[in-house]
């Protein structure tokens, strides 16, 4: 058999060669990266090192893609990484034109050498109610490849041999990289450009570039509101709010904020110049993993926070009162999921992403002109229909890691 590089060393290294092209594309990201690794530091300074190892190189990124077959491409180059889709986020009920999965790895073994995700969301054509509008988004997507021929190729013999060995994993790593690159040249006129913005800026930043530009990238902070203090006071422009839970002794789930969107030149199809929001800074605090017991709970919380008053943390804090917040009973409540370790059960760590939480960081990250008309519901047939497989149950997947022998 030939000498294939592993899937976990692919990820690493399509992980490490992703944040080193957007810190090129995005120097903030550097910036955010430093913070995070100074606020670690001081948060942790005696994590074992496997575990310190294992956050620094933590990220999750982001893609939007705009049709059927761009999703299924990109499930099939993110299997070569040993990233599989989990969970369907229905962003519509937000009021968002996309509907979304997380491709990422899920045994242990695959998540300690490297946790690499990436939320991918898909437009959905069917929610623009303008006919001419969507008849022309389609036919801009329809003439579209964002993959090159070499890269498809080398994922089909991915698939057909079952790996790759270092001559092509070189090519494939680099091929796929370009995928995800900005590309400041719109593939539409101005004028065109500007009715899809209008419609929706998700609609445009989909539609009217060569490719799914990675949108952010975000490191994981062990405490997220050190992180964001730190932010504010270096002058970055964070959203006010931190998405989901509140600060808690034991944390659940995923906190979530982000920096705003950078306004970007571009040039159009025709000449002329303009300008685009769409590519931002986040950052993260995970927590552990919820039962379907303790999320539903979650979502009851959640639903009770008062936007009356103007202190949301306060808020926050005080709608989730109700949620336990001590090892000992969210485990004797079955609220989270835990495993038995060496030195006693450990909460397993949420590894997704979270409906609500998502669609407030896209939301910040629209620019001005975001409008959240479009209210219907999910579609996750059609959704896995063009993926191609099913999205794997993440409750099943935390469940049976409850029972994964643990990690030496
Ligand atoms: C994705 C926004 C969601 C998260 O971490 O919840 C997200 C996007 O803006 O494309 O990244
Ligand atoms: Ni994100």
């Amino acid at each position: 058999m030939a000498d294939f590089v592993s899937s976990d060393t692919l990820r690493a290294r399509f992980s490490a060669a992703m944040s080193a092209m957007y810190r090129t594309e995005v120097p903030l990201y550097a910036d955010l990266l430093a913070i995070v690794a100074d606020v670690n530091a001081r948060t942790a300074p005696d994590l074992a090192s496997r575990d310190n190892a294992r956050i620094s190189e933590e990220r999750h990124g982001a893609i939007r893609v705009g049709t059927g077959e761009e999703l299924a491409q990109m499930r099939r180059f993110f299997a070569v990484l040993g990233m599989v889709p989990v969970g369907y986020y229905d962003l519509a009920q937000a009021g968002l034109p996309v509907h979304s999965t997380a491709f990422r790895p899920v045994t242990q073994a695959a998540l300690s050498a490297n946790p690499f995700r990436m939320f991918c969301s898909l437009l959905r054509l069917d929610l623009i109610a303008d006919a001419d509008l969507r008849d022309s988004a389609a036919q801009a997507l329809a003439s579209r490849r964002i993959c090159s021929e070499r890269l498809l190729d080398l994922v089909a013999k991915a698939e057909a041999d079952g790996g790759l060995d270092e001559g092509d994993a070189s090519v494939f790593l680099a091929e796929g990289l370009d995928v995800f690159r900005w590309h400041a040249e719109s593939r539409v006129k101005e004028a065109e450009y500007l009715r899809l913005r209008a419609q929706h800026p998700l609609i445009a930043d989909i539609v009217c570039f060569k490719g799914p530009h990675i949108n952010h990238l975000t490191p994981r902070t062990l405490d997220i509101d050190a992180t964001q203090a730190e932010m504010r006071a270096r002058g970055i422009d964070a959203k006010d709010r931190i998405e989901g839970p509140p600060r808690r002794q034991c944390p659940i789930l995923l906190r979530q904020t982000s920096f705003k969107a950078l306004s970007e030149p571009i040039r159009f199809a025709g000449g002329e110049g303009g300008s685009h929001t769409a590519r931002f800074g986040e950052i993260e605090q995970r927590g552990a993993a919820l039962t379907p017991k303790g999320r539903a709970l979650y979502d009851r919380c959640l639903a009770d926070v008062s936007d009356v008053a103007d202190d949301y943390d306060a808020n926050l804090a005080a709608a989730f009162a109700p949620f336990p917040d001590d090892w000992n009973t969210l485990r004797s409540e079955a609220l989270a999921y835990f495993r038995d370790s060496d030195t006693g059960p450990e909460p397993l760590v949420w590894e997704d992403f979270l409906p609500v939480s998502a669609a407030g960081i896209f939301r910040s990250n629209l620019g001005d002109g975001a409008r959240d008309e479009v209210v219907t519901s999910g579609s996750q047939a059609q959704f896995e229909t063009a993926l191609g497989i099913p999205v794997a149950d993440m409750f099943a997947l935390y469940a049976a890691q409850t029972d994964e022998p643990s990690a030496t």
